[in-house]
């Protein structure tokens, strides 16, 4: 059985069933993804990219020349872009993405761009351990860069994990710059997971789709549909798969049977405190240099040395 094989059957034993949220980067979910991301009530790329635009200089300043960036995960790549535009003369760009076809699209685009820039793609899951290429040219310092509030998608464990390996990743005078969504009112965090043309709808039940195809599973996707709410003590949109009916689902031998209203929580999107999302840092190592926000104080974008 392979590890995904076997990462899916475990979820779906568990007595609240889940599914892991990498599993929604299949080529359509990641093109669904980029839909979410220009939807209006989305606030999150838009304000993350405001924030760019108006303190990229001061951004860039404070990490430094001759950066090699390493990112993980990859998006339509307009923060990318944005980024490496503004750096100062950075030797290599190091994509780390689970979806080999989305990352080679994005690849292509920008070494088109920026073809003074090494760019060496890594097909990965990043949530296992990966090896990083090493750029020809030698670097001053490397940056993790984690944009889009992903961290945010990992239980509080899980989070701290991933940011002790970026803090290896990033190796002595190493730096991290992370986008982190911010807690705010309960009704514009539900909106932008409930947009009104049903886009992350699809985007979450794309992932059972994704399962028939891939893992032969046989989930009836009229049977299942979208829920997202913000639950406000753990400071967590969790968004599930709601079963319609009682029925059963196999894959490959296993079964899995379902009642009436029965959930699987497909992913948690944390929203953070500016004191606790440092408090999350600094436990995996990282010292805290400098915080940029949008005027509402919906999003952060923060930088982290070692
Ligand atoms: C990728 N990640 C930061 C998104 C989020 O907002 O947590 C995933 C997403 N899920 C539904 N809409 C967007």
């Amino acid at each position: 059985m392979s590890y995904e094989i076997a990462e899916i059957v475990a979820g779906l034993n568990q007595p609240q069933k889940m599914i892991s949220p990498k599993y929604f980067y299949d080529k359509r979910g990641s093109k669904l993804f980029e839909q979410i991301c220009e939807l209006p009530e989305y606030y999150l790329t838009r304000t993350e990219i405001g924030i760019m635009e108006a303190s990229m200089n001061d951004i860039a300043r404070a990490i430094g020349r001759h950066v090699s960036v390493i990112e993980y995960g990859i998006g339509s790549g307009l923060k990318t872009r944005i980024l490496l535009e503004n750096l100062d003369d950075p030797v290599a760009f190091i994509p780390i993405d689970i979806s080999p076809e989305h990352l080679a699209e994005s690849c292509q685009n920008l070494a088109k761009r920026f073809p003074q820039i090494e760019v060496l793609p890594v097909a990965a899951d990043f949530t296992r351990p990966v090896p990083i290429p090493v750029p020809g040219r030698t670097a001053a310092r490397k940056l993790v860069y984690f944009p889009g509030s992903t961290i945010g998608n990992f239980e509080t464990e899980a989070a701290i994990e991933l940011l002790r390996v970026m803090y290896q990743e990033a190796g002595p005078g190493g730096a991290l710059l992370i986008g982190a969504d911010l807690k705010k009112d309960r009704q514009i965090i539900e909106n932008a997971y409930n947009d009104s043309e049903g886009i992350t709808a699809e985007f979450n039940l794309n992932v059972l789709r994704r399962l028939n195809r891939e893992f032969g599973s046989d989930f009836d996707l009229n049977a299942f549909s979208h829920s997202a709410t913000y639950n406000e003590s753990s400071g967590r949109i969790e968004m599930y798969l709601i079963s319609q009916c009682a029925q059963e689902v196999t894959l490959g031998e296993h079964r899995f049977s379902f009642i009436e209203g029965e959930k699987i929580i497909t992913e948690y999107c944390h929203k953070f405190s500016l004191e606790g999302f440092r408090e999350l840092a600094s436990v995996a190592g990282f010292q805290h240099v400098n915080t940029w926000l949008d005027a509402n104080r919906w999003f952060s974008i923060q930088l982290y040395e070692r």
